[in-house]
C-alpha cells in the first residue's frame, strides 16, 4: 500500500514550481522530461543481465533493432525525450563529440535552457551488475532566445546552473535534484513507475568516516593526496577512515552524502587532468554537494568557479563533507 505521506515527484514538482527564481512552468517541464527518461532508461538497466541471452539468440527490440549498448541507449532516449517535449533550446551530452542544437523550427527556437547530460556514468560497471547512473545540469542560454544556441551557452561556470541532478540505478532506482533550494531525493517505485519524495533535505553530516578513491592509483598521485590518504588510514581519534569504492561517481557520491565521506579523483602523473569530466560530472555534483552542506574543489579553486574552455574537459575533482574536504586541502596546499 502506499503511504499517503510520501508526495510524488510530479506533486513535488507542482508544489515548489512557484518557489523558483524565473518561474515561467518551463523548468519543471525539463525536469518531468528528465523524470520519464529516468524511468525508461531504468527499465532498461535492469534488463541488462538479459541483454545477452537475448542477444545470444539474435532477438531483436520491437522496433526490430539489434540490442544496444546501454550507454548508447540512455544516450538516445534522453536527447529523443527532451527533443520530443520541446523544451530545451540544446543538450551537451558526454557521449556525443559537439552540443546539439534544437532549431529544427522557430518555436522551438523560444526555449531558454540547455541541459548537460551524462547519460549513463560508470558504464562498465553493467557487465557485473554494479550500479550506474545519470548526471544532468540545466543553464540558463546565455545568447539570445530565438536563435540557435552556441557553445558558450555550454561553457559556462557551475555558479550559474539553475538545477542539476543524478539518477541512480542502484538496488532501487533514485533521483536526486536541486533547483538550488536544498536537495531532494525521489525513489522509483517500479510497479507504478511512480517516483516517491523518500530523502526530504539530504544533507551530508558535517564530518564522515569514508574516504573513496582508487587507490590503485596511489603512486601517481601528488604528495599532499598521498599524505591525506596515509592520514584516512592513522590510527587517532575517529580513523582510520573506512575505505569505499565503487567506481561508479553517483553511487559513490550518494552514500558519501548520506553517511559522511569523501570522493577524489585527483590528478595523477598519468592523468594530468584527473579523470571526471567538469561539465557533464563535476559541476552538477558540486552544485548537489553545496546544497546539501557538502564542499567541491578542484585542489584550490571551487569546482563552481572554473571557467570552462571546452565541452569534454577534465578536472580534479574532491568532494564530500566540510571537514574532510577542508582536511584534505591542508595537505594540498603543504606542497602545491
Ligand atoms: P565514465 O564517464 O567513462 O563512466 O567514467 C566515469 C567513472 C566514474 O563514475 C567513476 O567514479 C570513475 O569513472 C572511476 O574511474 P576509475 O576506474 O579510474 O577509478
Ligand atoms: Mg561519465
Amino acid at each position: 500500500m502506499i503511504d499517503k505521506r510520501h508526495k510524488t515527484l510530479g506533486e513535488f514538482i507542482i508544489e515548489n514550481q512557484s518557489s523558483f527564481q524565473y518561474t515561467s512552468g518551463e523548468l519543471s517541464k525539463l525536469i518531468n522530461a528528465l523524470r520519464l527518461g529516468a524511468k525508461v532508461v531504468s527499465h532498461e538497466v535492469n534488463k541488462a543481465g538479459l541483454i545477452d541471452i537475448l542477444g545470444a539468440a539474435g532477438e531483436t527490440n520491437i522496433q526490430g533493432e539489434h540490442q544496444q549498448k546501454l550507454d548508447v541507449f540512455a544516450n538516445e532516449k534522453f536527447i529523443q525525450t527532451l527533443k520530443n517535449r520541446e523544451i530545451v533550446c540544446g543538450i551537451a551530452s558526454e557521449e556525443e563529440e559537439d552540443f546539439i542544437s534544437i532549431n529544427s523550427n522557430d518555436e522551438q527556437h523560444q526555449n531558454k535552457y540547455v541541459v548537460l547530460i551524462d547519460p549513463l556514468d560508470g558504464s562498465s560497471n553493467i557487465d557485473v551488475n554494479v550500479s550506474v547512473g545519470t548526471i544532468f545540469s540545466i543553464y540558463r542560454r546565455v545568447t539570445p532566445i530565438g536563435t540557435p544556441v552556441q557553445l558558450e551557452d555550454f561553457l559556462q561556470p557551475g555558479r550559474n546552473q539553475v538545477a542539476a541532478g543524478y539518477i541512480v540505478y542502484g538496488t532501487s532506482t533514485i533521483l536526486v535534484y536541486t533547483t538550488g533550494d536544498g536537495v531532494n531525493g525521489f525513489t522509483l517505485n517500479p510497479a507504478l513507475g511512480t517516483f516517491y519524495l523518500s530523502h526530504p533535505n539530504l544533507e551530508y553530516p558535517e564530518d564522515g568516516k569514508i574516504y573513496s578513491v582508487n587507490e590503485g592509483n596511489y603512486v601517481h598521485f601528488l604528495q599532499g593526496v598521498k599524505d591525506y590518504i596515509k592520514y584516512c588510514q592513522e590510527e587517532e581519534g575517529n580513523r582510520p577512515y573506512t575505505s569505499r569504492y565503487i567506481g561508479s561517481l553517483v553511487s559513490d557520491f550518494h552514500r558519501n552524502m548520506i553517511k559522511g565521506g569523501i570522493y577524489m579523483y585527483p590528478k595523477s602523473s598519468i592523468n594530468e587532468n584527473g579523470k571526471l569530466r567538469l561539465l557533464y560530472e563535476c559541476n552538477p555534483m558540486a552544485f548537489i554537494a553545496e546544497q546539501a552542506n557538502g564542499v567541491a574543489t578542484g585542489g584550490r579553486t571551487r569546482i563552481m568557479d572554473i571557467e570552462p574552455t571546452e565541452l569534454h574537459q577534465r578536472v580534479p575533482f574532491f568532494c564530500g563533507s566540510k571537514n574532510m574536504v577542508d582536511k584534505l586541502k591542508e595537505f594540498l596546499v603543504k606542497y602545491h
